[in-house]
């Protein structure tokens, strides 16, 4: 692949990416329609929030154009039966099982708060957990908070009053920020955990201080492979610390581009047939997809705060 090649498709990402991430609920199917029209179009990576992936994915699938989501964790994107759609992170059905065992039997905590933003990803995660957990945590509060909201307070106040050993969010890294901080502030002493939407510089700049001690599940740390690792060092020279879903999309727009160079052609319903087939070692491991468009394999890790870092806490595997 030439570099002009590789810089259309960088940019393309990074379009989507940014297009998707601003507020989810309102960009949806309106950020897949008007491009899938385009006959140059050949593939996306992309979307970064599962409340747009999943109702873009039909479009995509209508046009037959490969899509693979590196951050959208919901599990319904890869249960619609489409061909087309495929990610290379996992989902949270594994993820919210990693965090109910990690509060049930590392953290040994029963009483939990849980709180949720209402999109197809927080509230998903945050059923996951929950299902997961089962009876062994008790639920003292669960409730919805609205994305873009600055004031947590009052949902927090009532948390306050139910005592409970463990704060829960499924939501993302800035109402999770907030909620970090402020929960701190009215004096809450039990640590806030969630999914991978708070793995982000943003929690740490929006919670600061507060932020120590919270933990969030991600994928396994990137640096474990010697791809892994020559990811981390070139990135970093280059754009200075790893952010959240980097590794997950360069592996994504290499995929694509790997089934581009194995099967010749850039015709969609050929190069679906390529990335189920593919075999990719990248920075996060090697991806292989099932019948679904799911990694086989997906690992966990769960992080803590400390020093103004995310740290590994405990591995799933
Ligand atoms: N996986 C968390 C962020 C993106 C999403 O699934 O909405």
């Amino acid at each position: 692949m030439n570099a002009l090649y590789k810089l259309f498709l960088f940019l393309f990402v990074v379009f989507f990416l940014f297009a998707c991430a601003k507020k989810e609920d309102v960009i949806k199917i309106g950020t897949a329609g008007p491009f899938t029209g385009d006959q140059a179009r050949i593939g996306n990576e992309g979307h970064l929030n599962s409340s747009c992936t999943k109702p873009a994915s039909r479009i995509y699938n209508e046009k037959s154009v490969p899509m693979i989501t590196p951050a959208s964790t919901n599990p319904e994107i890869t249960k619609q039966g489409y061909n087309n759609v495929f990610r290379t992170c996992g989902r949270d059905d594994q993820q919210g099982t990693e965090l109910a065992k990690f509060v049930v039997e590392i953290l040994k905590k029963k009483k939990v708060a849980v709180l949720h933003d209402k999109t197809t990803y927080g509230q998903g995660i945050a059923e996951e957990f929950k299902k997961s957990a089962g009876n062994k945590i008790e639920v003292v509060v669960y409730e919805g908070v609205t994305q873009g909201d600055q004031d947590f307070k009052p949902v927090l106040t009532k948390v306050k009053s139910s005592n409970p050993d463990v704060i829960f969010f499924g939501g993302m890294h800035t109402e999770g920020g907030l909620i970090i901080k402020q929960a701190k502030e009215l004096g809450i002493k039990a640590p806030v955990i969630g999914g991978d939407g708070l793995y982000g510089s943003t929690l740490l700049e929006v919670a600061g201080p507060a932020a120590e001690g919270s933990y969030m599940a991600f994928f396994t740390p990137t640096a474990e492979t010697e791809i892994g690792r020559n990811f981390v060092k070139n990135y970093t020279a280059k754009y200075g610390e790893i952010e959240t879903y980097a590794p997950y999309a360069y592996d994504a727009a290499n995929i694509l581009l790997k089934a581009i160079a194995e099967s010749k052609t850039t015709d969609g319903k050929k190069l679906i047939d390529a990335i189920h087939k593919i075999k990719y070692e990248g920075a996060v491991g090697t991806i292989e997809y099932d019948e679904n468009g799911d990694i086989k394999k997906a690992g966990y890790a769960i992080y803590t705060v400390k020093d103004k870092k995310f740290i590994t806490y405990s591995k799933s595997r």
